[in-house]
């Protein structure tokens, strides 16, 4: 096994038994800027501590795997320029060359089955970029939902990605894709989409059931929980639709590929809206978080 290094307090969660929810930290160093990153991170911790629940935000450090970060590591973790973007491919070279990186939706999966958490809250998962019938760029988290057995819950995926393939390519993967309270499948920005959601759960204690049957059935992979942003911090599709295409077009023009696609899209729309996407971007987030909680607490009663 590697070595894992617990903070304090997901260490005590772990002794007491008590529910605990896992963070990725992509979205602290290539998501949001400084200092809003480090100021979001610590809200959303403490939004799961308020929801009766412990966070545990992953990254690698010089080589070791952080279950849980203490509040320098966040703040050094926040204002560090050049970390790497570790998703599945990534995260074993890092280790291996004590080298430092934040993990995405993908390895964040797989930090939280090592630490035996069941359950993550981030914004927006990794998906089928648009053009990607020539680019063939489909994020690797998409295939992680189907072989690790972690509850993610998202806002749905970013309009920067093409979300029709995306639901495609999880339906082909056998991933649950399971819009919260309502039918559509949200689209991050805004709470509804013209897409139907695959299922639909509107009780935490469902979606902890369906957690626990997957695994009892031993099938492999988790499940997609699409929560929709609160109302009142939506962004309306036709506000966005232009900012997203000049984004893209500046990332073909550029010639940006591979890793770099999402964190310059995800910087763009932040420059373009100046702003207003990450008002919106950390309400959904927060609002993720709470529901995770709940699920890790209802999926804690299943398994204690
Ligand atoms: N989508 C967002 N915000 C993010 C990301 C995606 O709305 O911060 C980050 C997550 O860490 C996700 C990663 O796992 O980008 C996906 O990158 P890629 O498309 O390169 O797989
Ligand atoms: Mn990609």
């Amino acid at each position: 096994m590697i070595e894992i290094q617990y903070s304090s307090e997901v260490q005590a969660a772990k002794a007491e038994g008590r529910a605990i929810v896992a963070l990725e930290s992509t979205i602290i160093t290539h998501g949001m800027p400084y200092p809003q990153n480090v100021e979001v991170a610590a809200q959303v911790e403490q939004d799961i501590r308020e929801a009766g629940a412990v966070p545990a935000t992953m990254a690698v450090m010089n080589g070791v795997l952080h279950v849980g970060l203490d509040p320098d590591q966040l703040q050094s973790l926040g204002q560090a320029k050049g970390v790497a973007k570790i998703s599945r491919a990534d995260m074993p070279a890092c280790i291996a060359t004590g080298s430092t990186g934040a993990t995405t939706v993908a390895a964040t999966m797989i930090a939280a089955r090592l630490a035996g958490i069941g359950v993550f809250a981030t914004g927006g998962i990794g998906g089928v970029h648009k053009g990607a019938e020539t680019t063939f760029d489909i994020s690797a988290d998409l295939m992680e939902l189907a072989q690790t057995p972690v509850t993610v819950v998202a806002a749905g995926a970013k309009a920067i990605l093409d979300l029709p393939k995306t639901l495609e390519v999880l339906e082909t993967q056998g991933v649950p894709v399971i819009a919260y309270g309502q039918d559509s499948f949200p689209a991050f920005w805004s709470a509804q989409s013209d897409l139907k959601a695959p299922l639909r759960m509107d009780d935490p204690a469902q979606i902890a059931r369906a957690h626990a049957t997957r695994q009892a059935m031993d099938l492999p992979g988790g499940q997609l929980i699409a929560n929709p942003i609160p109302a009142d911090a939506q962004i309306a599709a036709e506000d966005l639709a232009p900012v997203i295409a000049q984004a893209q077009s500046e990332a073909d023009a550029q010639g940006v590929t591979g890793k770099d696609v999402t964190p310059f899209l995800l910087r763009r729309i932040f420059e373009l809206t100046e702003g207003r996407s990450l008002t919106a971007n950390i309400a959904l987030v927060r609002n993720n978080a709470r529901l995770a909680a709940k699920i890790a607490q209802e999926l804690n009663k299943l398994t204690q």
